[in-house]
Order: C-alpha cells, then sequence, then structure tokens
C-alpha cells in the first residue's frame, strides 16, 4: 500500500513528489525509531500525551493539540515560507542572491554546520531520558515529553537538508546522528554540553533556560545562512525553542517560588533548614545556575575563530537579526578583545570583528540570559528577601576560547589556582548537592499534585487546567 507521506510525514517541501527523498527517508526513519525507543524516554512509550504536533507552517498549523503515544508522533518537516528574492544579508556575498543549492565550495563547510546543529537534538533527548521517571507533576512530564519529540523533530529537519541536499555524505552523516550517544567514551556527541549529564529535573530547567537558549542564538545565525533552505527550516524551528526556554523560566520560577515559601513557613534562610523541609535553597539554586550558564557559554565556541569569520565572509552563518547591524560587511572592522595575559592579568587584543562573531553572538546571549535572572529576582524581592540570583562572569569556568581554564571567580576576578580549587564548591554544585537535589526526585503522578520543592504552575497548557491529565500512564 502507497504510504500518505502527508499523513505519515506531515511536510511542505513536496515529499510525494520526491522519489530519491523518500527511499532515503524511508530507509532512516526505522533507524530513528529504534533510536527513540532504545535511547528517547525510558519508558512511558505507551502513555497517552496531550502533544502539540506541527501539520504545517501557517498560524493555525503549526501547534495542533491532542492525544498521542510518542512513538507515533508525526515528526514532520517544514521550512518557513520562502521570501521571494531573498538575498545574501552579509558577508562578501552581500546582496548577492540566496542560493537553493549547496554551492560546491561550501559543501563541506555546510555539511559541518548542520551536522553539529543536528548532533544537539538526539544529543539533549538522550541526556533527559531518565527523568520522567522522576517527574515532579503531570504538567511537567507533558512538558518533558514535549520539548523530547520537537527535539526529535529538529533532528528530522536536519537530517531532511542531508538527505536532500548532501547526497551519499550527507545519508552517511544522519546515520552517525544515531550513533554518536551523549556521554559515549567513544563516539560522544560533538558539543562538550551535550555530553553533561542531565539526571535531576533542576538541571533540565537550567538546561532548558541556558542550554536551549543556545539553540535560539544559533537557530537564529543560521536562520540568516545564504543558503536559503538551512534558513527556511531554522526559521521554522524558532517557532519550536520558545516554548523549550518558557519551560526552563517558568521552571526556575516555580523553584524559586516554591523556596521563598518554604523560607517564609519556617522563618529562617538557613540552607540546612530550608533542605530539611524539602525544598532547595538559593545558593544550589545559584550553584547549578552557575555551572549550566558557564557551559552553555563555551557553545558559542572561541573569542577569536577563524572558523567563525570564514562562515561570516561566505554568508553561510550571520549573527542573529543581523538587520539590526549597519555594517553587513564587517571587512576593516575590528573587535576589543579582553584576555588573560597568562601572568595573573588581564590584557585587551585588537581582532578583525568577523573573526570575533563568536563573541557578539555570545554577547547577546548573555543579554538574553538577564531577562530571566531578573523575573526570578522579581520573585524573591516581592517575597520581601534582599537574596539576588545573578549571571557568573562569562569568563567563569570556561572551558574553551582565551578563558579556557583560567582560574576566575564567578564575579570575573582572576584569583590563585589554589583559591579557586578550594572554593570550588562554593560555586558549583558539589557531590552533596546533586545527592541533595537527587534525593528530592521523587515521581508525583496525581492530576494537579505538585512535587514538594516547586509550586505549581500559573496556568495549564493550551488554556486547559494545570490539574488536567496531560499523561495518560497506562
Ligand atoms: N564543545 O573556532 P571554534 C541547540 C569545536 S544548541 C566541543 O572555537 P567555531 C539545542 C568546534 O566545533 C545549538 N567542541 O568554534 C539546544 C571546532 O571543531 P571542528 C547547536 C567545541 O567553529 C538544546 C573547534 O572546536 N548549534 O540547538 O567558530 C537542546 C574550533 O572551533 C565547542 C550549533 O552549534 C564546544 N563547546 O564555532 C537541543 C550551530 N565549541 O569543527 C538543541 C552549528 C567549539 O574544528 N555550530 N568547539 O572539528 C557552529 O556554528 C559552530 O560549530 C560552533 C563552534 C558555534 C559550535
Amino acid at each position: 500500500m502507497a504510504i500518505d507521506y502527508q499523513e505519515r510525514i506531515p511536510n511542505n517541501v513536496h515529499l510525494s513528489e520526491n522519489r530519491t527523498l523518500q527511499r532515503a527517508l524511508e530507509q532512516w526513519q526505522p533507524h530513528f525509531l529504534d533510536w527513540w525507543k532504545e535511547l528517547g524516554p525510558s519508558d512511558f512509550q505507551t502513555a497517552d500525551v496531550y502533544l502539540r504536533t506541527a501539520t504545517s507552517v501557517d498560524a493555525k498549523g503549526w501547534a495542533t493539540y491532542g492525544t498521542v503515544k510518542m512513538p507515533d508522533y508525526r515528526w514532520g518537516i517544514f521550512l518557513a515560507d520562502p521570501q521571494e528574492g531573498r538575498t545574501i544579508g552579509f558577508g562578501d556575498e552581500y546582496g548577492k542572491p540566496v542560493w537553493q543549492q549547496v554551492p560546491g565550495e561550501h559543501r563541506s563547510t555546510l555539511r559541518r554546520l548542520i551536522v553539529t546543529q543536528g548532533d544537539t537534538e538526539p544529543a539533549s533527548v538522550e541526556q533527559q531520558r531518565m527523568l520522567g521517571h522522576t517527574c515532579p507533576s503531570l504538567y511537567d512530564l507533558r512538558n518533558l515529553f514535549q520539548v523530547n519529540v520537537e527535539e526529535g523533530r529538529h533532528l528530522w529537519a536536519m537530517v531532511y537538508l542531508l538527505h536532500a541536499y548532501f547526497g551519499r555524505d550527507g545519508r552517511e552523516e544522519a546515520e552517525e546522528l544515531l550513533h554518536r550517544h551523549s556521554g559515549d567514551r567513544d563516539h560522544p556527541r560533538i558539543l562538550g554540553t551535550f555530553n553533561e549529564p542531565v539526571t535531576d529535573w533542576l538541571s533540565f530547567f537550567m538546561f532548558t533556560y541556558f542550554t536551549d537558549r543556545d539553540g535560539k542564538f544559533q537557530l537564529k545565525s543560521l536562520a540568516e545562512s545564504g543558503f536559503d533552505p538551512l534558513a527556511r527550516t531554522c526559521q521554522f524551528m524558532l517557532t519550536e525553542e520558545a516554548h523549550h526556554m518558557f519551560v526552563g523560566e517558568t521552571g526556575i520560577g516555580r523553584v524559586v517560588k516554591r523556596t521563598l515559601e518554604v523560607m517564609k513557613e519556617l522563618g529562617t534562610d538557613d540552607p540546612a533548614s530550608i533542605r530539611k523541609a524539602g525544598a532547595i535553597d538559593l545558593p544550589t539554586v545559584q550553584r547549578y545556575l552557575n555551572f549550566w550558564f558557564s557551559s552553555s557559554l563555551d557553545l558559542f565556541g572561541s573569542e577569536a575563530s577563524s572558523n567563525a569569520a570564514a562562515y561570516f565572509a561566505t554568508g553561510l552563518k550571520g549573527r542573529p537579526d543581523e538587520a539590526q547591524y549597519q555594517d553587513h560587511v564587517c571587512k576593516d572592522a575590528t573587535f576589543d578583545l579582553e584576555e588573560p595575559d597568562g601572568k595573573g592579568g588581564i590584557e585587551h587584543e585588537t581582532i578583525p570583528l568577523r573573526n570575533a562573531m563568536n563573541e557578539v553572538v555570545r554577547t547577546a546571549y548573555v543579554k538574553d540570559c538577564e531577562i530571566g535572572v531578573k523575573r526570578w529576582n522579581r520573585i524573591i524581592q516581592k517575597a520581601g528577601h534582599a537574596a539576588e540570583l545573578a549571571l557568573p562572569s562569562p569568563h567563569f569556568r570556561r572551558s574553551i576560547g582565551v578563558w579556557a581554564g583560567a582560574p576566575v571567580d564567578p564575579q570575573g576576578k582572576l584569583v590563585s589556582r589554589e583559591e579557586h580549587e578550594r572554593r570550588r564548591a562554593e560555586w558549583l554544585p558539589s557531590e552533596a548537592d546533586r545527592a541533595f537535589v537527587r534525593s528530592l526526585m521523587q515521581k508525583v503522578t496525581a492530576p494537579g499534585k505538585m512535587a514538594a520543592w516547586i509550586a505549581p504552575p500559573e496556568r495549564g497548557i493550551n488554556n486547559l487546567p494545570v490539574d488536567y491529565e496531560y499523561v495518560h500512564l497506562s
């Protein structure tokens, strides 16, 4: 029987008319499903989950809600509508028509960018696969699964590009995306953060706030690409990404809110007492924040990068919202780079702006991260407390770039290696912190009930009540 491609794989890429692409995807799909069953959410594959599915790119179709078993989710392929007459918006090719096919000279670089992007998507699903067992509520369990199936769809989006535009090497790369695994000693995921375990929900919320936000900025940069199919794919992916960051921002906000309630009940901000009462003290929240923010900063690459300069010059990867800048060519512009001088001080180096594009994007990211921190602090202030959460300095705990390995404190001050080591547990989650947070992670699945360490959300999904049975566990 003929497969109805629109039904099985919702798409706006004329899949039913493209035999070659159908064959490639038909070969890959069973491997994807095997991967999903083996390394996707552990258990819950037979549960009915209230999920949104993209069935078209228009306002009505991009978020169609219904109850689905996850393996039956319809992973679709969508590109934002084409813009007639679109031209390359930056670099040496500025103003020339965008490419509908891959230019031969950019083939391997573009493939590398798409593979790196694609690699993060299944990685995050693997990282989060055990969280269902310790969900704080059915509402949160549903959000986890929503994020997971959409990361699965984002993988499909990149695999579509590899299959449709890169021939045999593209198909091989698509297979490799299912063979590398998060944290695997021999075949790890490409980027550092995607090999970090996410085994508790505080980490999950930090990940969706900070790491998914890297996704936002990278997708925005690729949405500017001169390779139009990539740009249009990323534009559409960004619509889904917003919910992931919402899960992170509100998740952390709800943790903070619950902690403040406990502080009020007990009349103390003593971490040990708060922990005894089953909530997460704010210094621990800060340490988790320090960990995930610093790890996510590394995802932007080195401050001075010849790769980044080449991506920009050749029109492959721009800056988020490129239109906001006056100069789209940046040929002679320079950038003042702050770096350690190797003698315990800081020095400044002037580098070509094109080489500093990773830092330009990272700086925009840091500004965006501040928004949530301000909101969490407002919750704290409203409760009458002086405590504040803060982003650590972007130079703190870096593993990539000019600050890699530099002994910097969260305020950005270079300190001695001895002090840096000694104060580590003040700044980053210790084994004891992690064990405590893990001890709170108990599964709560009665509709509307919440674990004791997190406040309920203000509202449910898609105008449904908070106590709706978002996941029906069979
Ligand atoms: N860990 O010149 P450099 C998302 C590598 S997240 C390990 O410093 P470049 C999502 C780099 O790959 C968004 N390796 O940096 C979020 C390069 O290796 P090769 C993902 C790293 O190339 C949550 C070498 O170091 N998308 O969507 O300018 C859930 C020297 O590179 C790291 C993208 O990243 C690291 N942290 O920029 C789900 C977009 N950083 O190529 C999904 C595509 C750097 O020499 N990727 N390296 O072997 C890129 O645009 C660039 O590859 C990077 C690095 C921004 C990552």
